[in-house]
C-alpha cells in the first residue's frame, strides 16, 4: 500500500501541512488506498527535506505536485476525467497560486503572528527538552522569518498580508460560486488542492484574523465541511 509521509494531526486537522492535505485529499477523492506514516521526524528522511513524500512499493516520490503527477500516471483517477483543456489550464494556474502565494500567507499567519506563534511553538517544540527548547524555537522561527524575507512576503505588513489572503479567498469563493466542486458536480485535482489549503484556514482550530476572515466565506466553509464529511468520515 502507498505510504504517505506526513507530520501527523495538529491544529484540529489531519495534518498541519496543506501540501500533505492536498495529496491526502487527491488519493481519497481518487479512491486510491494509502496509509499515513506520521512523524515530524520524517523531515530527516525526506529526499528533498520537505513533506510530503510517498513510497509506493519502493518508488519514492517527493513534492505534492510530482506525487500527483506520478499517481496520475500509475493509477486510474477519475479526477481528471471530463475536464476541458481550458479547465485543466485554470486548475494548473489556480493550484500553483495556492502553492506559491496562499501558502506563504498561511506560513506568516502561523509562524510570525504573535497571537498564533505560541500555539505553533507548543505544538511542534514541546517535545524538545526544556533547557534547549527556547533556542530551538528561536532558531526555527528565525529560519521561517528568513524564508519569508527571501520569498518577499516577509517585507509586507500584517495588514497587507491579511488583505492578500482575503483577496485569494474571495477569488476562490467566486470561482466556486454555488457549485458543489470547482468545476461542477464532480471533484477534480483543483478541489484536492483547494481543500488542502482551505481546511488549514477554515477547519483548523487556530483562531486568528486570517481564519476568521476565511470562515466568513460561506460557500468556502460549506465546501470544506462537505468534503470533510464525504471523504473524512471519522
Ligand atoms: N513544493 C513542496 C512544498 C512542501 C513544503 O513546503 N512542505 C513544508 C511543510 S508545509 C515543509 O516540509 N517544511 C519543512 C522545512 O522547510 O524545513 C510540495 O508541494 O510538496
Amino acid at each position: 500500500m502507498i505510504k504517505l509521509y506526513s507530520f501527523g494531526p495538529a491544529f484540529g486537522v489531519l495534518d498541519p501541512s496543506p501540501f500533505v492535505m492536498k495529496v491526502d485529499a487527491w488519493m481519497r477523492m481518487s479512491g486510491i488506498p494509502f496509509e499515513h506514516v506520521s512523524s515530524v521526524g520524517n523531515l530527516r528522511k525526506a529526499p528533498k527535506g520537505k513533506l510530503p513524500f510517498i513510497d509506493d512499493g519502493g518508488k519514492v516520490v517527493a513534492d505534492s505536485h510530482l506525487i500527483i503527477d506520478y499517481l496520475r500516471q500509475q493509477y486510474d483517477s477519475p479526477l481528471e476525467q471530463g475536464l476541458t483543456v481550458e479547465q485543466k489550464a485554470i486548475a494548473m494556474m489556480v493550484g500553483k497560486s495556492l502553492d506559491e502565494h496562499l501558502y506563504w500567507c498561511l506560513v506568516y499567519s502561523r509562524w510570525i503572528r504573535p497571537d498564533t506563534w505560541p500555539r505553533v511553538k507548543a505544538t511542534f517544540f514541546n517535545v524538545v527538552p526544556l533547557p534547549l527548547r527556547a533556542v530551538v524555537c528561536w532558531a526555527a522561527q528565525k529560519k521561517v522569518r528568513r524564508s519569508l524575507h527571501l520569498q518577499g512576503f516577509g517585507r509586507h505588513t500584517d495588514e497587507e498580508i491579511l488583505v492578500m489572503t482575503t483577496e485569494m479567498l474571495q477569488a476562490l469563493s467566486d470561482l466556486l460560486g454555488e457549485k458543489r466542486y470547482m468545476f461542477g458536480e464532480q471533484p477534480s485535482t483543483l478541489d484536492s488542492t483547494a481543500y488542502g489549503f482551505l481546511c488549514e484556514f477554515i477547519l483548523s482550530d487556530i483562531d486568528n484574523a486570517f481564519s476568521q476572515h476565511a470562515r466568513k466565506f460561506n460557500n468556502l466553509l460549506q465546501y470544506c465541511e462537505r468534503i470533510r464529511d464525504e471523504y473524512y468520515p471519522s
